[in-house]
């Protein structure tokens, strides 16, 4: 069996979804996700030039010798746009295996440890009476876990994933226009000051059921991390999501001295290598990398049971940014993994992108239920894909006060 063509699409709804199409010589194709946020043109190319050529005429049902060969073959090892372009091919691997054995992927990881696995939804506030609103919003449609962020009073700009108006909390969807970054404030006293007491009152409002979440977004030190860990530790939260950057991963050992508020890393990791320390030396509690991101199935079925050794669950990345194929890979390792924790999930643009992705995977009640159909049980409509081009867009950038650059 053979590869003999392979094509890359740039965009979809309001997205630049970065699709790959393997065909083979036996008829059957597979598709991959190969989205980078804001960077989607990079992996795109990194495919077209150098990858896809490299890839005509290999035997398709090699998954693990391929992704050897493109990981070590690339002597260059790694990085966010090469690891992306890894993970559209590896997954479209998987696909077409799964495809050959006329079976759903997770049979082939060892079939279903659950039925639904829980997804979590974003609510967001310009202030907290907002935010209860769009918590209550979620907690309405049946969702058991939700992630929440709101204004902070005395900070210069809404901080991260806040909306700026009153009312739009629960519509809340980045915009990325352009590239020239838009550039928030932010002051980490009044959130130090303010955060806390309102992940309290969230927790009185809606009792001890909920699943409440909340993402830092890399914005705090490690000595401020592990207090803000400290003082939400009455709260319960289900995580604190990135509460410092984790480059300098012997730092986190501070939050754990000092609190057992659950630690949640990973949604920038590119590599099991900035993975295992982590898990290891069990300084987080959820692993948060994506499939796309972090190279494809492959390697990331690997995190994942290096995570179950170490108590470590998964609480994989689902930004609106990643495609329903890397949302399917998910699904499907989400239905085996025995050490599923939970899965971020966001439904933006519905009708659109199931034109454009037609799937059986389907979202109830805050529990996502994967697909029986063989491989990623996802299609690409390419006449569909003709509506949509690139847009450039990028992250925004933050600085404090006194105009320093700071970790967006
Ligand atoms: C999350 C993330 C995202 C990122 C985005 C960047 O927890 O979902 O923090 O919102 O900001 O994926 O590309
Ligand atoms: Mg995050």
């Amino acid at each position: 069996m053979k590869i003999t063509d392979a094509r890359v699409f740039v965009g979809g709804p309001k997205k630049n979804y970065v699709t790959l199409k393997i065909m083979t010589d036996q008829g059957v194709y597979g598709l991959g996700d190969a989205t980078l946020n804001n960077r989607e043109t990079l992996p795109a190319a990194y495919l077209r030039d150098y990858l896809i050529p490299a890839l005509i005429g290999m035997d398709p049902r090699n998954s693990e010798d391929i992704w050897q060969f493109l990981y070590r073959g690339a002597y260059f090892r790694g990085g966010p746009i090469a690891m992306a372009a890894y993970g559209a091919i590896d997954m479209a691997l998987w696909d077409i295996k799964g495809k050959l054995a006329n079976m759903p992927l997770y049979q082939l990881f060892g079939g279903k440890s659950r039925e639904g696995a829980m997804v979590y939804a974003h609510a967001t506030g310009a202030d907290l009476p907002d935010l209860m609103d769009s918590i209550s919003h979620y907690v309405e449609q049946g969702y058991k876990a939700v992630r929440v962020q709101c204004g902070i009073p005395g900070m210069p700009s809404a901080s991260y994933a806040v909306p700026e108006e009153k009312g739009e909390g629960k519509h809340y969807i980045t915009d990325f226009s352009g590239v020239r970054p838009k550039v928030e404030t932010w002051d980490t006293g009044p959130y130090m000051r303010y955060m806390p007491g309102a992940l309290a009152e969230i927790r009185a409002r809606f009792g001890p059921e909920l699943h409440i979440l909340h993402d830092v977004h890399h914005r705090l030190t490690p000595r401020e991390a592990a207090e803000f860990a400290k003082a939400v530790e009455p709260v319960g939260l289900y995580w604190l999501e990135d509460p410092t950057p984790a480059e300098d991963q012997e730092a986190l050992k501070l939050i754990r001295q000092h609190s057992t508020t659950p630690i949640a890393i990973g949604e920038v990791f590119n590599s099991a290598w900035q993975c295992n320390k982590l898990i290891e030396q069990e300084l987080i509690d959820y692993i948060r990398v994506a499939v796309t991101y972090a190279g494809g199935i492959t390697p990331v079925k690997r995190i994942v049971d290096l995570a179950g050794m170490h108590h470590v669950k998964t609480g994989f990345h689902g930004a609106p940014s990643h495609s329903p194929l890397c949302m399917a890979a998910q699904a499907h390792i989400n239905a085996w993994a025995p050490n599923f924790g939970i899965q971020e999930y966001l439904v933006l643009g519905t009708p659109e992108c199931d034109a454009l992705f037609p799937s059986e995977h389907r979202m109830e009640n805050g529990m996502v239920y994967v697909s029986d159909a063989p491989g990623l049980g996802v299609d690409f409509d390419e006449a569909e894909a003709k509506k949509y081009s690139f847009s450039p867009g990028s992250h925004p950038v933050v600085r404090l006060t006194d105009g320093t650059l700071w970790n967006y």
